[in-house]
């Protein structure tokens, strides 16, 4: 059909521009020895997660997906994320960089001949096998983020081009927050063809009213709870927080030096003063959480985000993305690897939610106060491996996605996770606090 025809393009498109994406992070960036080396415990080698996302582009869309035959079963092992925890990757027999190029390449070959046959459509839109086309693409794009916080722990010369602006950088004035009245709203999505199966189904949430602010806390007030002592008073930290601050010792955002009387960053591989209006990134949710008690608000919950982010109060639904249902532009969002830095906090006033709350999407995954856990009535798809194990195990989730999101992984139901303490991540947050008891009230 002709709608079929449509997403073949489309989908061939976007698995050209992922595949050049991780070949810029790996084969293009750096040689053999640093593609294979370990530069931190907490990741991989760059190359497992290059050969990852072929083994598993090959098994579900090439075996699962089309019932293709197998390419190289005896490597899926290797490649499994819960058979190898990440610490030991660099001790399995991988695949040269050399090898893991042509397995890939031999995959994605495989994948544009089936994408000629494969039934993309059903009668109402993406069928469940164009689906894990899309999780495909998703998925790598996922990993190149993963492969950018390697290259930011990564030691030695810079071997990624700091390009332009990722947009419109003035930050024009506004509230510093906005009341989001109580009630009830859409939240999660039925109909979505990009939404992983955490992110479904829609269902009804009832919100007391709340205040959120309009940006993410920037660097400048994070420095500002450090000068107050906020690593060292325990009042504003959780049991297990003040467990964090004091067993790791840190007193400062990942990355963060001082020099004098002022603070440094080490930006791949480059190192610059730390920018006072950029959002705060590298900072666990221990972290976060102590600073928004700090400064007498708290992080918003994962409902609350949601509801800042896509309600609109004029028709009661909730759309895709703050500004609206379509697409990320350039003066939307600082999405996409545009440059490899997150924009002042404030900026982006077209991407805003008809609230007026801005840089929800792009720039810095946000901490929420909400453990991971599955929506009612979630059933697991394709695998129970994606998402369920990690329900209700202490994971918090993050929201928004970040400067080094693709535009495919970032939408206002997107969730991502981690764990309390980990902070390699481009994560920030933003703050939030309860309405008055007098303020916000939802009508009768
Ligand atoms: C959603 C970022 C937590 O990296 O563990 C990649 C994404 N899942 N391959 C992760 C994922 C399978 C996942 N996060
Ligand atoms: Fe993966």
């Amino acid at each position: 059909t002709a709608e079929e025809d449509r997403l073949r393009e489309r989908i061939a498109a976007d698995l050209e521009q992922v595949r050049r994406r991780s070949e810029g992070l790996t084969v293009a960036a750096l040689d053999e020895g640093e593609l294979l080396a370990q530069h931190s415990p907490l990741m991989s080698p760059l190359v497992w997660d290059y050969a990852h996302v072929g083994n598993y582009e090959e098994q579900w869309l090439l075996r699962a997906a089309a019932g293709g035959e197998a390419i190289r079963p005896d490597i899926d092992v290797l490649y499994d994320a819960f058979e190898n925890p990440r610490a030991g990757r660099v001790s399995l027999p991988l695949l040269r960089p050399e090898e893991a190029r042509a397995y890939n390449a031999r995959v994605r070959r495989a994948v544009l001949d089936s994408l000629e046959r494969a039934p993309l459509a059903d009668g109402e839109g993406l069928s469940a096998h164009g689906f894990v086309y899309n999780m495909v693409v998703q998925h790598e794009h996922q990993h190149d983020e993963t492969m950018l916080a390697t290259h930011q722990l990564r030691k030695g010369a810079p071997v990624l081009p700091d390009t332009g602006p990722a947009g419109p950088d003035e930050v024009p004035p506004g509230p510093d927050e906005v009341l989001v009245e109580a009630g009830p709203f859409t939240m999660g999505t039925t109909a979505d063809p990009w939404a992983y199966d955490n992110e479904r189904p829609a269902h009804t949430v009832h919100l007391p009213a709340f205040r959120i602010a309009t940006r993410p806390v920037d660097n400048a007030a994070h420095a500002a709870f450090i000068d107050a002592g906020g690593y060292d008073d325990p009042r504003w930290w959780s049991e297990a927080g003040w467990r964090w601050r004091t067993e790791s010792g840190k007193r400062a955002p990942a990355f963060w030096f001082r020099d004098g009387d002022r603070w440094i960053r080490r930006r791949f591989g480059r190192v610059e003063p730390v920018p006072p209006e950029e959002p705060v990134q590298h900072v666990c949710f221990h972290e976060a959480q102590a600073h928004a008690r700090w400064a007498g608000r708290r992080l918003p919950t994962e409902a609350e985000w949601e509801k800042a982010a896509r309600w609109d109060p004029a028709t009661g639904r909730s759309r895709r993305f703050p500004w609206g249902d379509g697409g990320p532009g350039p003066d939307h969002a600082n999405l996409g690897q545009r440059r490899l830095r997150p924009a002042p906090a404030g900026a982006f006033p077209a991407g805003a939610s008809p609230l007026g709350v801005r840089q929800l999407i792009g720039d810095v995954w946000e901490w929420t106060s909400t453990v991971f856990d599955g929506y009612p009535g979630f059933t697991a798809f394709p695998y129970r491996e994606y998402s369920e194990v990690f329900f209700a195990d202490g994971y918090r989730v993050l929201r928004g996605g970040s400067w080094a999101t693709d535009p495919t992984a970032a939408r206002g139901t997107f969730r991502n996770w981690d764990l309390p303490v980990r902070r390699q991540i481009f994560s920030g947050f933003r703050l939030a606090r309860d309405a008055a008891p007098d303020e916000g009230g939802v009508a009768p």
